[in-house]
């Protein structure tokens, strides 16, 4: 029986390091345009992140998800300034108009004097576990530069002109996300006004890179569609990210590497924790395909701003109360558009 297809793994170590050959990069480049096209998901090796952060940022999760319920939501993201920022109860995330079965909690990048507008409060932290906020704030300083690098080489992989510095200047001065998932096991018996079945729905995350931190020890999570519209598995590699690409790169390559749909069905017997960390465009990037990617007839006709683009994504249908109905079915225009 032929083996099960599982996700190419790229080394992103010559992007690092400033010493390495033109061809050492020219291979990661080739790896990662092969990845992009057929996968549009990879494991991410060579990013020099410690291990000991990862894990500890894993641990931090699972000890913050065990906190007393009342103390999570004393930081709810209804009543975030921007609202969209902190905790977020069992069920409260909606993928697709379908409430998820986790738990999040959500932090995205400040900026000075935050305000309610959209995206611009000020993010709240728990006061427990107390180092997680230090924590998290240096593991995303080490993995901005990681991002920035696998940027370059994706503009390099498209072998268009100056492709690795159109796409460097994209992301000079990134918006960022990240995001601890909490997911109890499907058959937790008090589960029973969850729509059952499915952990996170099918989607495709709508901005640029995920990198994917999970408990190693957990398989059979997170599913990735093929091209061929099979599903196959994306389980942890020890040491690695799981990475894909969001919607924005399919408006910015025209649609030459496109985002690839995925899920979480968690059906094990423990807690889960992941931890996608999001790493964006800047707010005020326009989103329109790079000069040189091929036939620019797919192009959306006026290129919207990638902070319209979140504002749509995080504001219309993302979270919802409990108790409220689910009455909106998201639709992403930037990927129907692009
Ligand atoms: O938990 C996972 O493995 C993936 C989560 C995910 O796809 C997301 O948060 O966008
Ligand atoms: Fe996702």
């Amino acid at each position: 029986m032929a083996e099960p297809a599982s996700l190419p793994v790229i080394d992103i170590a010559p992007y690092l390091d400033p010493e390495s050959s033109p061809a050492q990069r020219a291979a990661t480049a080739k790896a990662v345009d092969n990845a992009c096209r057929e996968y549009g998901f990879f494991y991410l090796v060579g990013h020099g992140i410690d291990e000991d952060l990862r894990q500890e940022m894993l641990r931090l999760g699972h000890e913050f998800f065990s906190l007393p319920k009342a103390e999570k939501e004393q930081i709810s993201i209804f009543n975030s300034m921007d609202r969209v920022r902190g905790y977020g109860r069992l069920g409260e995330n909606v993928t697709s108009g379908k409430r998820d079965v986790l738990e999040g909690y959500d932090i995205y990048r400040e900026y000075p004097d935050p305000s309610s507008e959209m995206l611009r409060g000020a993010q709240v932290w728990p006061s427990r576990p107390a180092s997680l906020k230090p924590t998290v704030l240096h593991y995303v300083s080490k993995l901005i530069p990681v991002g920035k690098a696998l940027m370059r080489a994706m503009g390099d992989a498209l072998g268009v002109e100056n492709g690795a510095e159109r796409f460097e200047e994209i992301v000079k001065d990134p918006f960022w996300g990240l995001k601890f998932n909490g997911y109890p096991p499907l058959s937790t018996p008090d589960l029973s006004e969850q729509e059952k079945g499915i952990s996170c729905g099918e989607h495709t995350d709508y901005g640029g890179l995920t990198f994917l931190l999970a408990d190693d020890h957990i398989k059979s999570a997170l599913e990735v569609e093929t091209k061929d519209g099979d599903w196959i598995k994306a389980d942890p590699l020890p040491g690695a990210y799981v990475v894909n690409i969001g919607d924005m790169v399919n408006v910015l390559t025209n649609n030459r590497y496109t985002a690839t749909v995925h899920r979480v069905i968690h059906r094990g017997d423990t807690h889960r924790v992941s931890i996608p960390f999001f790493f964006e465009p800047s707010l005020t990037t326009l989103i329109k395909p790079l000069e040189g990617c091929g036939d620019d007839s797919n192009n959306p006709r006026d290129a919207a701003s990638y902070y319209e683009h979140m504002c749509h994504m995080l504001y219309d249908g993302r979270f919802v109360e409990s108790g409220k109905e689910v009455t909106e079915v998201l639709v992403n225009e930037i990927s129907l558009r692009g």
